[in-house]
């Protein structure tokens, strides 16, 4: 006899202040901190994104680093400040302590990965921090980390008081998730040379809970991008349509993994990252076109990893 899937959904994604959520979110200025977001909230109806996941048993906030555990998620978020603009040693640093962390624990799955530091773009071809930051990511990670990838957003945010830093946050697991590709798109860790020495490790979305009757699609940063070109350079408003083809054609794909699905209108969050405030309204004008909920979206001021694109969407979407 099997046992009927379990009826509750195991992580729920709301812009409440959920004090008990797993994951708090901070779109509000202020002090460093581990999940305080360095991408101003341009707008959106909260400066908070919750993601709540049950009881959380055990918590932390110490020494740059916060973390959570619940029963079948847990939240890891590490911080470290850039020695002399060293990024790429940064963000090695910040990632071998994240697997040391995470891999002998009850969650040693990394769904989810979230990463934020200033002046992304900033250093020419190979120097270009971005591509830094690729490197140190793949110098950190063991091999179980692209077998495969975590989906994951990489932004550079606005600069802070205090040192440079990198900002990893991760949502952890008891059990892997089914990673997406997009059909659309050349995976990532396929990308040719050009784009740096190292391919970025990162999955297009992850499937949760597909043992569940509320399976969630987590849609990672997801650009203007066909195949692994760049599409509609100075055009916010088709590159943001193209982005939402993109996440379409992820959403698809979740369907085809799991067969159930997971319309627009079920989004739960989105996060815009513009590059450019001055965009907010065109970016808001093509959003209105689509079936994405207006209360669910917030926009935040974020620098996209590929210099000639300005806007970058993420999400999470509740299986129909
Ligand atoms: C892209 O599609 C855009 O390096 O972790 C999106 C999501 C992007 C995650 C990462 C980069 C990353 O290539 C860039």
């Amino acid at each position: 006899m099997t046992s009927p899937a379990p009826s509750r959904a195991r992580l729920r994604i709301t812009h409440a202040d959920d004090g008990e959520a797993l994951i708090r979110f901070d779109f509000a200025p202020g002090e460093a901190a581990p999940l305080r977001i360095p991408c101003p909230l341009l707008a959106g109806e909260s400066a908070r994104e919750s993601w709540s996941a049950g009881e959380i048993t055990e918590s932390a906030d110490t020494c740059g680093a916060a973390w959570a555990h619940g029963e079948h998620y847990a939240l890891v978020a590490i911080s470290v400040d850039e020695v002399d603009g060293d990024i790429a040693g940064a963000a090695q640093t910040a990632y071998e302590r994240l697997i040391t962390c995470v891999r002998p624990s009850a969650h040693p799955y990394l769904l989810r990965i979230w990463n934020y530091f200033g002046d992304i773009n900033a250093g020419d071809g190979d120097g270009e921090r971005y591509r830094r930051f690729c490197v140190g990511r793949a110098l950190g990670v063991d091999g179980m980390f692209n077998d495969p990838p975590p989906a994951a957003t990489a932004i550079g945010g606005d600069a802070e008081d205090g040192p440079a830093r990198v900002q990893v946050i991760a949502l952890c697991a008891r059990q892997p998730a089914v990673a997406l590709e997009n059909p659309r798109q050349t995976p990532a860790w396929r990308y040719p040379r050009e784009f740096g020495p190292v391919s970025p490790g990162f999955s297009r979305g992850a499937l949760l809970d597909t043992d569940t009757d509320r399976p969630r699609l987590l849609a990672s940063g997801t650009a203007s991008i066909v195949g692994h070109v760049s599409q509609h350079v100075g055009d916010i408003g088709a590159q943001l349509r193209e982005s939402l083809a993109n996440l379409d054609s992820l959403l698809a794909e979740g369907e085809k993994k799991c067969g159930r699905r997971f319309p627009l209108a079920a989004c739960e969050t989105l996060r815009v990252y513009l590059r450019h405030a001055a965009d907010l309204a065109v970016a808001k004008a093509v959003v209105a076109q689509s079936r994405l909920p207006a209360e669910r979206v917030l926009y935040l001021r974020g620098d996209v990893c590929r210099r000639e694109l300005d806007v970058e969407i993420e999400g999470v979407f509740a299986a129909e």
